[in-house]
């Protein structure tokens, strides 16, 4: 199984070594892609052993993500981890991830920041839930956490599924690899993570109003578009989160 990880990463001088480091322990390739970040972040990198790939130009979370999902395909990885560079992912945890995903072939693997959600910021916390319960019932599952960034695609998902990479859409393409990733035969199934949430963070490049919107919009016309999708909300109604939790199976 060859494995690669990709690092969105704007603006993360503070933090994108450390994460790259960690993370070139647990995967076979480290993608980062800086996306027209105006302070050291590139540099930083320097002699990391990682492969670099630049936005000239700040292009969004999502073209970010596309950028390093192709590299990725290009030198034939099977399973495509992705992680924030700010630090909120602890890269450790993705040997569990690749557990889950060796368990759930052909699964969407996301690491659920289910574990001290109270340390989530109240507004964040509501928003997350809100997103989780139409984005569950737009793929027909529950989704315990849908806004994670953390996250195991397995390379057929990636192969099938290339959502907008449009800059407005930039919050909504996880969102949409949720949703179509499940329709197209590859369900996710959730692996417990902490939430982490620095006192000195950046301020997030999430909107809560903008890029709310743009997701909720997203979400609810492929419910409409499907019929309001009655089967998606009686199975996300009735079934249970797939879980998997390494360490107590
Ligand atoms: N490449 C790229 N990455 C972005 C952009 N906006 C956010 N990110 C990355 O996406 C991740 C999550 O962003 P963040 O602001 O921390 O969102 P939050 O954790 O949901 O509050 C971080 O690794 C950011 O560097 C962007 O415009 N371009
Ligand atoms: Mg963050």
């Amino acid at each position: 199984m060859k494995t690669a990880a990709v690092i969105p990463a704007r603006n993360e001088q503070r933090t994108i070594r450390e994460v790259a480091q960690a993370t070139l322990e647990q995967v076979d390739r480290v993608i980062v892609v800086d996306d027209g970040s105006t302070d050291q972040t590139g540099q930083c990198l320097d002699g990391l052993g990682i492969d670099l790939l630049r936005h000239r130009q700040s292009r969004g979370k999502a073209a970010a993500l596309a950028t390093g999902f192709e590299h990725a395909l290009a030198h034939d990885c099977d399973w495509v981890v992705t992680l924030d560079g700010d630090g909120q992912h602890d890269p450790a945890d993705i040997a569990r991830l690749l557990v889950a995903a060796e368990a759930w072939p052909g699964h969407l693997v996301i690491g659920a920041r289910i574990r001290q959600r109270h340390r989530q910021p109240g507004i964040r916390r509501f928003a997350n839930r809100f997103a989780d319960f139409w984005i569950s019932w737009a793929s027909g599952q529950r989704v315990p956490d849908s806004q994670t960034g953390f996250r195991a695609y397995p390379r057929r998902l990636l192969e099938k599924i290339q959502p907008s990479t449009r800059k407005r859409h930039g919050f909504v393409f996880e969102t949409a690899m949720l949703i179509d990733g499940a329709r197209a035969g590859h369900p996710c199934v959730a692996v417990p993570i902490d939430s982490v949430y620095h006192d000195d963070a950046r301020p997030s490049y999430f909107r809560p109003g903008k890029d709310v919107w743009e997701i909720f919009w997203f979400v609810f016309w492929r419910i409409l578009l499907w019929g309001l999708y009655l089967p998606g909300l009686w199975r996300m109604l009735t079934g249970a989160a797939r879980l998997h939790d390494p360490e107590s199976s």
